[in-house]
């Protein structure tokens, strides 16, 4: 079974979306997820003038080898833009071959090893007042863990937080979002201001107050965004140990994996890391090591389904479990990717689940199910998407960024 064509679908159904669609000799069709937010026509371009060329005519059902074609045929490897194009690919052939076999996905990953993924979603407000509200709607819902962010006083925005209208709704039947399309497309990102001080002295009085209002039993997450030195992490890890977090997200910049040694040995908050990660090699030291507790690598930006599985095989010998990357700005593709291979991995986490916009929903067909808190796979064969392109082409891509952060005297600073 031959590739026959492959096309790179860029639309804008409320968010920008890069979608690869790989289509054999024998009219088999397969969906790949390679958006990379606030750079999506990067991978379009790289995927349209120097993968979709090598495609044609190869063996659709050779994805290790088309892998490693991709990865070291190119010379120049890793980085974002790469690994979500070669992510793109290969999950558009684990689509084709799961067709072809008949089954869903999962069942080609060694089958499911749990009834459905556990997801976390995220709660939100600018006071604790709006926060409440937040968490008991994605209670009602069912969700089960929950990613608590709350403005900081003093700062007048802090990304990661709804605005007051979305913070009111929002959860798996809405429609809401905080986060930057569509509200913020526009031709320069926008800019917020950033005091790691007023931070640091406000988070732990907000675990507090929520463990006192909802008790012990709900997850707590908390995604402190690359914004601390390791000794703040630190610090931070420390003062949240009383409210058992599930885990601390990104508390230092990715980049120095030496940072975690710091914060590990002050603290047994567990650690996550690694959403702007894109291969094995950004977690040698840190899975090796036992600095952190779990990945967070998403298919979307990593390479793919067998880079993941990869990874996540490598964390399984320093009991490291999945914490796979959510967002709205991974596809309905990625997300459906990450659940069934999320439901046959031993070493599962959680997963992250931003729902999706009902315009999103439309072009992508998804078929998993949210239900008791979990995501669960579609069983019909493949990944269960149905990309409606005619409607995915009344979409046009917007020019969208992501926001840029600065202390108070103006220094650009981690977001
Ligand atoms: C966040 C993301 O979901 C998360 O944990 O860190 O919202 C992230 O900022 C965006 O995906 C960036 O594109
Ligand atoms: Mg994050």
């Amino acid at each position: 079974m031959l590739i026959e064509r492959a096309d790179v679908i860029v639309t804008s159904p409320g968010r920008n979306f890069v979608t690869l669609k790989i289509t054999t000799d024998d009219g088999v069709v397969g969906y790949g997820d390679g958006t990379l937010n606030g750079r999506e026509l990067a991978v379009a371009a790289y995927l349209t003038d120097h993968v979709v060329p090598l495609l044609t005519g190869r063996d659709a059902h050779a994805i290790e080898d088309t892998w490693q074609y991709l990865y070291r045929g190119a010379y120049w490897r890793r980085g974002p833009v790469t690994m979500a194009a070669i992510a793109a690919v290969d999950t558009a052939l684990w689509d084709i071959k799961a067709k072809v076999a008949g089954l869903p996905l999962y069942q080609l990953l060694g089958g499911a090893s749990r009834e459905r993924c556990l997801v976390y979603g995220h709660a939100s407000g600018k006071d604790i007042p709006e926060l409440f509200d937040s968490i008991r709607k994605h209670l009602d819902e069912g969700f089960r863990a929950i990613r608590i962010q709350t403005g900081v006083p003093g700062l007048d925005s802090v990304y990661g937080v709804a605005s007051s209208a979305a913070a009111s709704v929002g959860g798996a039947g809405s429609d809401s979002r905080y986060d930057y399309e569509p509200a913020r497309r526009s031709a320069l990102p926008t800019e917020e201001t950033w005091d790691t001080r007023a931070y640091l002295r406000h988070v732990p009085s907000v675990f507090e107050a929520v463990r006192g209002e909802f008790g012990e039993d709900i997850a707590l997450l908390h995604d402190a965004h690359h914004r601390l030195t390791p000794i703040q992490a630190a610090k931070l890890g420390k003062s949240l140990e009383p409210y058992d977090l599930f885990w601390l997200e990104d508390v230092t910049p990715a980049e120095n994996q030496e940072a975690l040694r710091w914060v590990r040995h002050h603290t047994t908050t567990p650690l996550a890391i690694g959403e702007v990660f894109n291969s094995v090699w950004d977690y040698q030291h840190l899975i090796r090591e036992q600095l952190i507790d779990y990945v967070r690598s998403p298919v979307t930006h990593a390479g793919g389904i067998t880079s993941v599985r990869r990874i996540m095989d490598y964390a399984a010998m320093y009991q490291v479990k999945s914490g796979m990357h959510g967002p709205t700005d991974v596809s309905p593709v990625g997300l459906a990717a990450a659940v069934h291979l999320g439901l046959a991995l031993h070493n599962f986490g959680i997963q992250e689940y931003m729902v999706h916009s009902e315009q999103t929903r439309e072009v992508f067909g998804p078929t998993y199910e949210f239900a008791g808190g979990g995501l669960r796979p579609g069983e019909e064969p493949g990944l269960g998407i149905h990309v409606d392109e005619e409607l995915a082409a009344q979409y046009p891509y917007e020019r969208a960024y992501l926001p840029v952060n600065r202390l108070r005297d103006g220094t650009v600073h981690d977001w």
